[in-house]
Protein backbone atom coordinates (compact mmCIF):
# COMPACT_ATOMS: atom_id res chain seq x y z
CA UNK A 1 0.00 0.00 0.00
CA UNK A 2 1.22 3.20 -1.16
CA UNK A 3 1.16 6.06 1.20
CA UNK A 4 -1.21 9.25 1.58
CA UNK A 5 -0.40 11.85 0.21
CA UNK A 6 -0.62 15.62 2.28
CA UNK A 7 -0.73 18.55 0.57
CA UNK A 8 0.48 22.00 2.70
CA UNK A 9 -0.68 25.27 0.17
CA UNK A 10 0.95 27.80 2.37
CA UNK A 11 4.56 27.15 4.09
CA UNK A 12 4.81 30.25 6.82
CA UNK A 13 4.52 29.43 10.67
CA UNK A 14 1.42 27.38 10.29
CA UNK A 15 2.62 25.42 7.53
CA UNK A 16 5.80 24.56 8.68
CA UNK A 17 4.08 23.21 11.57
CA UNK A 18 1.53 20.86 10.31
CA UNK A 19 4.87 19.16 7.80
CA UNK A 20 6.57 18.49 11.21
CA UNK A 21 3.60 17.28 13.18
CA UNK A 22 2.24 15.38 9.70
CA UNK A 23 5.61 13.72 9.75
CA UNK A 24 5.88 12.79 13.23
CA UNK A 25 2.85 10.97 12.88
CA UNK A 26 3.78 9.30 9.64
CA UNK A 27 0.56 10.58 8.46
CA UNK A 28 1.92 10.48 4.65
CA UNK A 29 4.33 11.89 2.28
CA UNK A 30 4.32 15.54 2.20
CA UNK A 31 4.60 18.45 -0.04
CA UNK A 32 4.76 22.03 1.45
CA UNK A 33 3.83 24.60 -1.04
CA UNK A 34 3.65 28.51 -1.01
CA UNK A 35 4.47 31.17 -3.45
CA UNK A 36 7.15 32.54 -2.18
CA UNK A 37 10.66 30.69 -3.65
CA UNK A 38 12.98 28.62 -1.51
CA UNK A 39 10.36 28.81 1.72
CA UNK A 40 8.57 25.47 1.15
CA UNK A 41 12.05 24.38 0.17
CA UNK A 42 14.17 25.09 2.76
CA UNK A 43 11.48 24.11 5.36
CA UNK A 44 10.56 20.76 3.57
CA UNK A 45 14.37 19.82 3.46
CA UNK A 46 14.96 21.09 7.11
CA UNK A 47 12.19 19.20 8.19
CA UNK A 48 13.07 15.96 6.37
CA UNK A 49 16.55 16.28 7.84
CA UNK A 50 15.40 15.76 11.31
CA UNK A 51 13.37 12.46 10.22
CA UNK A 52 16.45 10.45 11.09
CA UNK A 53 16.47 11.53 14.92
CA UNK A 54 13.09 11.02 15.10
CA UNK A 55 12.49 8.24 13.38
CA UNK A 56 9.90 8.64 10.59
CA UNK A 57 9.71 7.43 7.37
CA UNK A 58 7.99 10.11 5.02
CA UNK A 59 9.39 12.02 1.78
CA UNK A 60 8.90 16.03 1.70
CA UNK A 61 8.93 17.97 -1.06
CA UNK A 62 9.05 21.81 -1.40
CA UNK A 63 7.48 23.33 -4.81
CA UNK A 64 5.97 26.67 -6.29
CA UNK A 65 3.78 24.61 -9.06
CA UNK A 66 0.58 23.39 -8.09
CA UNK A 67 0.76 20.76 -10.22
CA UNK A 68 2.48 19.11 -7.21
CA UNK A 69 -0.04 18.42 -5.42
CA UNK A 70 -1.31 15.89 -7.84
CA UNK A 71 -3.50 12.96 -6.26
CA UNK A 72 -3.04 14.33 -3.01
CA UNK A 73 -5.43 12.39 0.04
CA UNK A 74 -5.59 15.77 2.44
CA UNK A 75 -5.39 19.14 1.36
CA UNK A 76 -4.76 21.82 4.33
CA UNK A 77 -4.80 25.45 3.49
CA UNK A 78 -2.95 28.23 5.74
CA UNK A 79 -2.13 30.46 2.45
CA UNK A 80 -2.53 34.51 2.90
CA UNK A 81 -1.83 36.94 5.21
CA UNK A 82 -2.50 36.38 9.32
CA UNK A 83 -3.33 39.62 12.02
CA UNK A 84 -1.19 41.61 13.57
CA UNK A 85 -2.07 43.51 16.79
CA UNK A 86 -4.84 46.11 16.11
CA UNK A 87 -5.90 44.07 13.42
CA UNK A 88 -9.15 41.63 13.61
CA UNK A 89 -9.82 38.80 11.74
CA UNK A 90 -12.13 40.16 9.51
CA UNK A 91 -9.58 43.13 8.44
CA UNK A 92 -7.66 39.87 6.48
CA UNK A 93 -11.16 39.55 3.64
CA UNK A 94 -10.00 41.59 0.50
CA UNK A 95 -6.69 40.23 0.82
CA UNK A 96 -7.42 36.33 1.60
CA UNK A 97 -10.54 35.78 -0.18
CA UNK A 98 -7.86 36.42 -3.65
CA UNK A 99 -5.55 33.64 -1.96
CA UNK A 100 -8.71 31.42 -1.77
CA UNK A 101 -9.72 32.06 -5.09
CA UNK A 102 -6.04 31.20 -6.78
CA UNK A 103 -5.36 28.25 -4.11
CA UNK A 104 -9.55 26.39 -4.70
CA UNK A 105 -8.48 26.52 -8.71
CA UNK A 106 -5.19 24.61 -8.05
CA UNK A 107 -7.39 21.96 -5.88
CA UNK A 108 -9.47 21.70 -8.62
CA UNK A 109 -7.42 20.98 -10.95
CA UNK A 110 -4.82 18.90 -8.91
CA UNK A 111 -6.46 17.07 -6.32
CA UNK A 112 -10.54 16.85 -6.91
CA UNK A 113 -10.65 14.23 -4.74
CA UNK A 114 -8.58 15.35 -1.37
CA UNK A 115 -10.15 15.78 1.61
CA UNK A 116 -9.51 19.90 2.07
CA UNK A 117 -9.16 21.74 5.58
CA UNK A 118 -8.79 25.50 5.43
CA UNK A 119 -7.24 27.54 8.46
CA UNK A 120 -6.99 30.78 6.66
CA UNK A 121 -8.87 33.54 7.93
CA UNK A 122 -11.68 35.13 8.50
CA UNK A 123 -12.04 30.98 8.41
CA UNK A 124 -15.98 30.81 8.39
CA UNK A 125 -15.94 33.03 5.50
CA UNK A 126 -12.24 31.43 3.93
CA UNK A 127 -13.80 28.33 3.83
CA UNK A 128 -17.50 29.18 1.92
CA UNK A 129 -14.77 31.25 -0.80
CA UNK A 130 -12.54 27.94 -0.74
CA UNK A 131 -15.14 25.63 -1.32
CA UNK A 132 -16.69 27.55 -3.96
CA UNK A 133 -13.42 28.46 -5.63
CA UNK A 134 -13.00 24.44 -5.87
CA UNK A 135 -16.04 23.07 -6.81
CA UNK A 136 -15.58 20.37 -4.05
CA UNK A 137 -18.36 18.28 -2.47
CA UNK A 138 -19.19 20.63 0.67
CA UNK A 139 -18.61 17.31 2.87
CA UNK A 140 -14.99 17.45 1.17
CA UNK A 141 -14.15 20.50 2.90
CA UNK A 142 -13.66 22.58 6.46
CA UNK A 143 -12.83 24.64 8.28
CA UNK A 144 -10.73 24.26 11.19
CA UNK A 145 -10.98 26.49 14.09
CA UNK A 146 -13.31 24.77 16.97
CA UNK A 147 -10.87 22.47 17.46
CA UNK A 148 -8.49 24.84 18.71
CA UNK A 149 -11.47 27.22 20.38
CA UNK A 150 -12.04 23.98 22.36
CA UNK A 151 -8.07 22.85 22.77
CA UNK A 152 -8.07 26.88 24.50
CA UNK A 153 -10.95 26.11 26.56
CA UNK A 154 -9.71 23.10 27.64
CA UNK A 155 -6.39 23.95 28.73
CA UNK A 156 -7.62 26.93 30.86
CA UNK A 157 -10.47 24.80 32.36
CA UNK A 158 -7.54 22.33 33.12
CA UNK A 159 -5.49 24.86 34.97
CA UNK A 160 -8.09 26.45 37.14
CA UNK A 161 -9.12 23.30 38.42
CA UNK A 162 -5.79 21.13 38.70
CA UNK A 163 -6.69 18.45 36.34
CA UNK A 164 -5.53 17.02 33.12
CA UNK A 165 -6.04 18.12 29.49
CA UNK A 166 -7.10 14.58 28.54
CA UNK A 167 -10.08 14.38 31.02
CA UNK A 168 -11.46 17.89 29.99
CA UNK A 169 -14.33 17.78 26.98
CA UNK A 170 -15.08 21.47 26.48
CA UNK A 171 -17.56 22.75 23.68
CA UNK A 172 -17.34 25.46 21.38
CA UNK A 173 -20.12 26.13 18.75
CA UNK A 174 -20.19 29.33 16.39
CA UNK A 175 -18.55 31.52 14.21
CA UNK A 176 -14.38 31.93 14.90
CA UNK A 177 -14.96 35.29 16.03
CA UNK A 178 -14.93 37.04 19.15
CA UNK A 179 -18.65 36.04 19.42
CA UNK A 180 -17.82 32.14 19.34
CA UNK A 181 -20.18 29.98 21.83
CA UNK A 182 -18.30 28.63 24.47
CA UNK A 183 -20.65 25.86 25.88
CA UNK A 184 -20.38 25.19 29.75
CA UNK A 185 -23.44 23.33 29.61
CA UNK A 186 -21.74 20.60 27.81
CA UNK A 187 -18.52 20.78 28.91
CA UNK A 188 -17.05 18.19 31.50
CA UNK A 189 -14.62 16.93 33.62
CA UNK A 190 -14.83 13.00 33.10
CA UNK A 191 -18.07 13.03 32.38
CA UNK A 192 -19.55 15.40 35.35
CA UNK A 193 -20.38 18.93 33.71
CA UNK A 194 -19.16 22.44 34.91
CA UNK A 195 -22.24 23.94 36.55
CA UNK A 196 -22.28 20.21 37.94
CA UNK A 197 -18.38 21.31 38.96
CA UNK A 198 -19.47 24.98 40.31
CA UNK A 199 -22.26 23.22 42.43
CA UNK A 200 -19.34 21.20 43.93
CA UNK A 201 -17.68 23.83 45.09
CA UNK A 202 -14.68 23.09 42.74
CA UNK A 203 -14.67 26.60 41.13
CA UNK A 204 -16.99 29.64 40.35
CA UNK A 205 -19.43 31.14 37.97
CA UNK A 206 -17.36 34.30 37.76
CA UNK A 207 -14.09 32.07 37.55
CA UNK A 208 -15.44 30.05 34.64
CA UNK A 209 -17.54 33.39 33.15
CA UNK A 210 -13.38 34.85 33.03
CA UNK A 211 -11.83 31.31 31.30
CA UNK A 212 -15.23 32.11 28.58
CA UNK A 213 -14.36 34.96 28.21
CA UNK A 214 -10.68 34.32 27.95
CA UNK A 215 -11.67 31.79 25.25
CA UNK A 216 -13.30 34.50 23.12
CA UNK A 217 -10.28 35.90 22.56
CA UNK A 218 -7.87 33.83 22.79
CA UNK A 219 -6.40 34.37 19.31
CA UNK A 220 -5.92 38.07 20.09
CA UNK A 221 -4.07 37.05 23.19
CA UNK A 222 -1.49 35.50 21.23
CA UNK A 223 -1.25 37.73 18.57
CA UNK A 224 -0.64 40.72 21.47
CA UNK A 225 1.95 38.65 23.00
CA UNK A 226 3.95 37.43 19.34
CA UNK A 227 3.16 41.14 17.85
CA UNK A 228 4.81 39.98 14.38
CA UNK A 229 2.06 37.10 13.78
CA UNK A 230 -0.84 35.09 14.87
CA UNK A 231 -1.07 31.36 16.79
CA UNK A 232 0.57 28.37 15.13
CA UNK A 233 1.35 25.26 17.45
CA UNK A 234 -2.05 25.06 18.63
CA UNK A 235 -3.62 25.33 15.28
CA UNK A 236 -1.07 23.41 13.36
CA UNK A 237 -1.84 20.25 16.06
CA UNK A 238 -5.79 20.68 15.36
CA UNK A 239 -5.72 20.66 12.15
CA UNK A 240 -3.71 17.43 12.05
CA UNK A 241 -6.22 16.14 14.59
CA UNK A 242 -8.92 16.46 11.75
CA UNK A 243 -6.71 15.15 9.06
CA UNK A 244 -5.83 12.10 11.11
CA UNK A 245 -9.76 11.25 11.56
CA UNK A 246 -10.06 11.44 7.67
CA UNK A 247 -7.39 9.35 6.77
CA UNK A 248 -7.70 6.80 9.73
CA UNK A 249 -11.54 6.76 9.46
CA UNK A 250 -11.36 7.38 13.35
CA UNK A 251 -14.55 9.28 13.08
CA UNK A 252 -13.96 11.46 15.91
CA UNK A 253 -16.31 13.88 16.93
CA UNK A 254 -14.73 17.25 15.96
CA UNK A 255 -16.14 20.78 16.31
CA UNK A 256 -15.40 22.02 12.82
CA UNK A 257 -16.87 24.75 10.35
CA UNK A 258 -19.19 22.56 8.06
CA UNK A 259 -21.52 23.49 5.55
CA UNK A 260 -25.23 23.79 7.13
CA UNK A 261 -28.10 22.85 5.01
CA UNK A 262 -30.98 23.88 7.06
CA UNK A 263 -29.18 21.94 10.55
CA UNK A 264 -29.67 24.78 13.63
CA UNK A 265 -31.87 26.38 11.27
CA UNK A 266 -29.24 27.61 9.06
CA UNK A 267 -28.47 27.30 5.49
CA UNK A 268 -25.91 27.64 3.06
CA UNK A 269 -23.40 29.38 5.35
CA UNK A 270 -20.26 27.36 6.83
CA UNK A 271 -20.63 27.80 10.82
CA UNK A 272 -18.67 25.73 13.42
CA UNK A 273 -20.74 22.66 14.70
CA UNK A 274 -19.58 19.58 16.12
CA UNK A 275 -19.03 16.82 13.40
CA UNK A 276 -18.48 13.41 12.88
CA UNK A 277 -15.06 12.85 10.31
CA UNK A 278 -14.33 10.08 8.67
CA UNK A 279 -13.02 8.41 5.50
CA UNK A 280 -16.18 10.28 3.74
CA UNK A 281 -15.70 13.65 5.06
CA UNK A 282 -18.05 15.34 7.55
CA UNK A 283 -20.11 12.33 7.72
CA UNK A 284 -22.28 14.05 10.17
CA UNK A 285 -23.55 16.86 11.70
CA UNK A 286 -24.29 16.39 15.41
CA UNK A 287 -27.43 18.86 15.95
CA UNK A 288 -27.50 19.51 19.93
CA UNK A 289 -30.64 21.31 21.46
CA UNK A 290 -29.45 24.62 22.69
CA UNK A 291 -31.57 26.66 25.53
CA UNK A 292 -32.66 30.19 24.62
CA UNK A 293 -29.31 31.79 26.22
CA UNK A 294 -27.27 29.60 23.89
CA UNK A 295 -29.26 30.12 20.92
CA UNK A 296 -29.74 33.77 20.49
CA UNK A 297 -25.53 33.45 21.23
CA UNK A 298 -25.18 31.34 18.86
CA UNK A 299 -27.53 33.63 15.88
CA UNK A 300 -25.17 36.31 16.72
CA UNK A 301 -22.52 34.75 15.70
CA UNK A 302 -24.31 33.26 12.65
CA UNK A 303 -24.99 37.07 12.03
CA UNK A 304 -20.92 37.64 11.95
CA UNK A 305 -20.16 35.52 9.68
CA UNK A 306 -23.25 36.19 7.26
CA UNK A 307 -22.00 39.65 7.45
CA UNK A 308 -18.31 38.55 6.31
CA UNK A 309 -19.86 36.00 3.77
CA UNK A 310 -22.02 38.61 2.30
CA UNK A 311 -18.77 41.32 1.81
CA UNK A 312 -17.13 38.08 0.06
CA UNK A 313 -19.89 37.97 -2.33
CA UNK A 314 -19.27 41.65 -3.35
CA UNK A 315 -15.61 41.41 -3.68
CA UNK A 316 -16.25 37.94 -5.59
CA UNK A 317 -19.81 38.44 -7.12
CA UNK A 318 -18.79 35.15 -9.13
CA UNK A 319 -18.50 32.75 -6.55
CA UNK A 320 -22.02 32.92 -6.20
CA UNK A 321 -24.93 32.16 -3.68
P1 LIG B 1 2.17 33.02 7.67
O1 LIG B 1 3.31 32.54 8.49
O2 LIG B 1 2.21 34.43 7.15
O3 LIG B 1 2.03 32.02 6.42
C1 LIG B 1 1.17 32.27 5.35
C2 LIG B 1 1.90 31.80 4.10
O4 LIG B 1 0.99 31.94 3.01
C3 LIG B 1 3.15 32.61 3.78
O5 LIG B 1 4.27 31.74 3.68
C4 LIG B 1 2.82 33.26 2.43
O6 LIG B 1 3.94 33.37 1.55
C5 LIG B 1 1.79 32.28 1.87
N1 LIG B 1 0.96 32.85 0.83
C6 LIG B 1 0.48 34.12 0.70
N2 LIG B 1 -0.24 34.22 -0.43
C7 LIG B 1 -0.22 33.00 -1.03
C8 LIG B 1 -0.77 32.48 -2.22
N3 LIG B 1 -1.49 33.25 -3.04
N4 LIG B 1 -0.57 31.17 -2.51
C9 LIG B 1 0.17 30.39 -1.69
N5 LIG B 1 0.73 30.82 -0.55
C10 LIG B 1 0.54 32.11 -0.23
O7 LIG B 1 0.78 32.85 8.43
P2 LIG B 1 0.36 31.68 9.45
O8 LIG B 1 0.85 30.38 8.94
O9 LIG B 1 0.69 32.10 10.82
O10 LIG B 1 -1.24 31.78 9.31
C11 LIG B 1 -1.88 31.40 8.12
C12 LIG B 1 -3.35 31.77 8.15
O11 LIG B 1 -4.01 31.03 9.18
C13 LIG B 1 -3.66 33.24 8.43
O12 LIG B 1 -4.73 33.69 7.60
C14 LIG B 1 -4.11 33.24 9.88
O13 LIG B 1 -4.96 34.32 10.20
C15 LIG B 1 -4.84 31.94 9.94
N6 LIG B 1 -5.03 31.38 11.29
C16 LIG B 1 -6.23 30.80 11.54
C17 LIG B 1 -6.48 30.25 12.79
C18 LIG B 1 -7.82 29.61 13.04
O14 LIG B 1 -8.06 29.15 14.13
C19 LIG B 1 -8.82 29.57 11.99
C20 LIG B 1 -5.52 30.31 13.78
C21 LIG B 1 -4.29 30.90 13.50
C22 LIG B 1 -4.06 31.44 12.24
Amino acid sequence: MSRNKIALLGSGQIGGTLALLAGLKELGDIVMFDIVEGTPQGKSLDIAESAPIEGFDAVFKGTNSYSDIEGADVVIVTAGVPRKPGMSRDDLVGTNIKVMEQVGAGIKKYAPNAFVICITNPLDAMVWALQKSSGLPANKVVGMAGVLDSARFRYFLAEELGVSVKDVTAFVLGGHGDDMVPLTRYSAVAGIPLPDLVRMGWTTQAKIDAIVDRTRKGGGEIVGLLKTGSAFYAPAASAIAMAESYLRDKKRVLPCAAFLTGQYGVDGLYVGVPVVIGSNGVEKVVEIELNGHERSMFDKSIESVRGLVEACQQIAPHLGA
